[in-house]
């Protein structure tokens, strides 16, 4: 039981400064438009949704430019076998498969937020993603969320499940404030079900087959219906498995979105036989770029699809797409001296909010310039970037590149493709370029810092544009920019616009 338990973090050397007179809070403001999950924004939201969402990176594109997330793994058993999961790796749902460095206990774990917080005061939400199913170890996880919620307050809590124990959770998740949970639901069909999960274990018992999944979803959907009775802002995570669940998907999106799921994030299966999964070794593929960008165009018109995924590990740490895990090890993190100051935590984000709302002002006075503009053209752009909103990394350096898609109506950020480094060691690797251009084929274009000439030449050759000359300009404002100048070439028939090919989404393995 939770109340004989003793507040660990109370013994933890933590020094917390008095909040300073008249700190308040960082993040307030934050006008304009969030992207996709996320498009919806400041003036489309109520002010208490606005307050959730505006520094969630997962929740709103644009904050995920700005602000960082931390998951720490306190959760390692699970209740459901899913034929794309093998224990061995992190939670296929919310964590990419790489092995879970380290797995903590809960005490471990608030050092750790602490110690996060601290040192990245940009990091605003914490959540708990596995390595297995946090309500298969809920002592583990309410007890973190507990001490991270007694020492540092101004954290939100964020938990990620597949739903099978979630009813019975729901009132302690709502008195532990805790405003943001994930449901992974792949189907809303038992039979459909049926292919994805071999046996869920449910009260003492082992179900198999279609009653399996029937249980499954039944208690998802009314988990889901549940926490959004009680004002709990609900992302439902669904894993895109073509010849399984991909045309299935818009009943999901259907389902979920008439019990109230604020945002639909559609994944892609990633499985390579490598990874020992059961789709793994049977050959089942993932999607391409564009059968992925399809399907949530067309749940777009439902409700808002979440596009910056990155299917981080149960242990991720920093921007999402940026993973700082390996400075924060259990050992590092008991040699350092944790500071909490939750006062200088807010005034660092009163600036990224500065910053945040000058992107989007410089975007807005761009997306003016379009008014009147009728073209049915639209073009992708791909973008090397650290984060910031910028264009601000090196070719050869990226490890993603953002993805925007330009029309008349403006930019849209429409996803993100993991690449190996063009230069590895300070050698280009002629073999990487093959992937990276494969991962972004349907580009006409690609936007970097900077570019050394044999990667130029070869990117021209695959008919994609490089372009330097908006380094460490703004992303969107650089988009529009160039989509304008585009019609131009167009027009003038220096360009004759055609769409481009698929592009592969990476399936191998990711270390960070
Ligand atoms: Fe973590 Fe998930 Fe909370 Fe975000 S991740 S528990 S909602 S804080 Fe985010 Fe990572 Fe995608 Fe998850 S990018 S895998 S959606
Ligand atoms: Fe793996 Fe997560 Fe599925 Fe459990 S719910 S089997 S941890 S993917």
């Amino acid at each position: 039981m939770e109340s004989g338990k003793q507040n660990v973090v109370a013994f933890l050397p933590v020094r917390q400064p008095a909040q300073k007179e008249g700190a308040g809070c960082g993040s307030s403001g934050g006008n304009g438009k969030s992207g996709c999950g996320s498009s919806a924004g400041q003036g489309d939201l109520s002010p208490a949704v606005w307050e959730k969402v505006k520094n969630h990176p997962c929740y709103s594109e644009e904050a995920h430019h700005h602000y960082a997330r931390m998951h720490v793994a306190v959760a390692p058993a699970c209740n459901v076998q899913c034929n794309f999961c093998n224990r061995k790796y992190d939670c296929s749902n919310e964590s990419r498969p790489g092995v879970v460095s380290e797995r903590l206990l809960p005490e471990q774990a608030a050092r750790k937020v602490l110690a996060v917080a601290s040192t990245i005061p940009q990091m605003t939400v914490l959540g708990i993603a596995g390595p297995g199913d946090p309500l298969a170890n809920p002592e583990k996880t309410f007890r973190t969320f507990e001490l991270v919620a007694q020492s540092a307050p101004d954290i939100k809590l964020c938990l990620s499940t597949n739903g099978l124990m979630l009813p019975d959770y729901v009132d302690r998740i709502a008195a532990l404030n805790i405003d943001h949970v994930t449901i992974t639901i792949n189907m809303v069909d038992p039979n459909v079900g049926a292919k994805i999960y071999p046996w869920v274990f449910y009260n003492h018992k082992r179900y198999t087959g279609v009653e399996a999944s029937r249980i499954l979803s039944e208690r998802q959907l009314l988990g889901l219906e549940m926490l959004t009775a009680r004002g709990i802002l609900c992302k439902v995570n669904s894993v895109m498995i073509p010849g399984i669940n991909d045309h299935h998907l818009v009943e999901v999106n259907k389902a979920v979105k008439s019990r109230g799921a604020f945002l639909h994030n559609i994944m892609p299966l990633i499985s390579a036989p490598e990874h020992g999964t059961f789709f793994g070794l049977n050959g089942q593929r993932g999607p391409t770029a564009q059968e992925l960008k399809l399907l949530q165009d067309s749940c777009e018109g439902e409700m808002n699809m979440m596009r910056h995924c990155r299917q981080c590990r149960a242990d991720a740490v920093g921007l999402l797409g940026e993973d700082r895990s390996a400075e924060f090890t259990t050992e590092k993190v008991m040699a350092m001296e944790v500071e909490y100051d939750l006062a200088s935590r807010r005034a660092y984000q009163e600036k990224v909010e500065v910053k945040r709302q000058a992107v989007v002002a410089a975007r807005n006075v761009e997306l003016a310039t379009l008014a009147g503009e009728r073209s049915d053209i639209s073009i992708m752009i791909a973008v090397a970037t650290k984060g910031g909103g910028r264009i601000n990394e090196h070719f050869g350096h990226a490890k993603e590149f953002q993805i925007y898609e330009v029309s008349a109506a403006g930019s849209k950020f429409v996803g993100h493709r993991r690449v190996d480094n063009y230069c590895q060691g300070g050698y280009a690797e002629e073999d990487s370029l093959e992937t990276v251009v494969r991962a972004i084929n349907d580009c006409q274009a690609v936007f970097v810092a900077r570019i050394g000439g044999c990667p130029r030449e070869g990117l021209k050759s695959a008919g994609i544009e490089p372009v330097d000359r908006f380094a460490l300009e703004y992303i969107e404002q650089s988009a529009i920019a160039y989509f304008k100048e585009y019609l131009q070439r167009v027009r003038s028939g220096e360009v004759e616009h055609k769409q481009r090919g698929d592009a592969d989404i990476r399936q191998g393995a990711l270390i960070a």
